[in-house]
């Protein structure tokens, strides 16, 4: 196993036509949910991967692992729970430039995966344990099992990667900042998006965000500029690598996903970090293109594609 990460994932409803909601008759269905949106990036580009998580036993926790399977993505740690429904989720695209998210989660079968859903040897057979700070926000029991994974992690000596992926709608400020900071400082690598960075350390710039998670404990940091590119700093090196511009953003949901595939991508193939940065970008990138958290992932041809020749990989 290459990476293995615990999260909830939902069934992601949205309308058919750009505007407020309230107007929207027609919803398409899709698959979400920020770790599995990584797993199946990494999939998608050759790596063994492993979900663990809890769905309803119902026929959207049926879609969910179905087509989490289909991805390539080991689910045979994932629960089914009868006693709790699978969490579902809208995004309402208002206009170009705003997209609004709405949960419908509380107290979904996801929020109820415990310490006794991780097994120590799956966790021990990864390269990688991936978080984000989404899991930790959903339950105690939740929050519980972020730690424990950490603690078996760090027994084997798997590397923690850590996204803080900040979810204001899912906690209060000062209880996400305190956790989000503990965890940050027990995460080898650190992929916070500047505003993350900005909220945990009341810090405007990249350059002292990155210095602030070095200086809790990370020995790779990646800031995450959006289309300016991702400052990555180390204890001997740091450097902005641009990031790859797109004619038309067609949804920026899931981008900062997709760049944890890539980037985790490069390293697993032994890229130094700078050109794993830069294909985190390029995923990053390829997946704001695209209606939907996972539908723009791409594979390793359209990837290729992408850095040669630019957006247009159709002609
Ligand atoms: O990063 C994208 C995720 O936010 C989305 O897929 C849904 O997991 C999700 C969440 O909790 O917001």
């Amino acid at each position: 196993m290459d990476v293995v990460s615990i999260g909830e994932s939902m069934i992601l409803f949205t309308p058919e036509s750009k505007g407020l909601m309230r107007y929207a008759s027609h919803f398409s269905s899709k698959v979400a949910g920020a770790e599995t949106n990584t797993l199946i990036g990494l999939s998608r580009l050759g790596h063994c991967t492993g979900w663990i998580s809890r769905v309803g036993r119902d026929e959207f926790g049926a879609a969910l692992l179905a087509a989490v399977r289909a991805e390539g993505v080991n689910i045979d740690h994932v629960k089914q729970d009868s006693d709790a429904p699978t969490g579902i989720y809208f995004k309402e695209l208002v206009n170009e430039d705003i997209a609004r998210i709405y949960y419908y989660r509380k107290h979904s079968a996801a929020s109820r995966i415990s310490p006794g859903d991780l097994q120590e040897d799956y966790i021990r057979k990864a390269k990688y344990l991936y978080l984000t700070g989404i899991t930790p926000a959903l339950s105690e029991s939740c929050e519980k099992t972020v730690f424990r994974s950490i603690e078996l992690a760090k027994k084997s000596n798997v590397k923690i990667v850590f996204d803080p992926n900040l979810r204001r709608k899912l906690w209060e400020e000062e209880k996400a900042r305190k956790t989000l900071l503990t965890i940050a400082a027990l995460a080898d690598i650190v992929l916070p998006g500047i505003s993350e960075g900005q909220f945990l350390f009341d810090k405007a710039g990249y350059e002292d965000i990155a210095e602030e998670f070095l200086k809790l404990g990370a020995s790779v940091v990646v800031v995450k500029l959006g289309e300016r590119g991702a400052y990555f700093s180390t204890r001997h090196e740091a450097q902005l690598v641009p990031g790859y511009k797109v004619s038309r953003v067609v949804d920026p949901v899931g981008a900062g996903d997709g760049f944890a595939a890539g980037f985790l991508s490069g390293l697993l193939d032994g890229a130094p970090i700078k050109e794993a940065v830069l294909k985190g970008n390029a995923v990053g990138a390829v997946v704001t293109t695209v209606n939907g958290d996972i539908e723009g992932l791409p594979d390793r041809d359209l990837l290729a594609s992408f850095i040669q020749q630019g957006e247009d990989v159709s002609r």
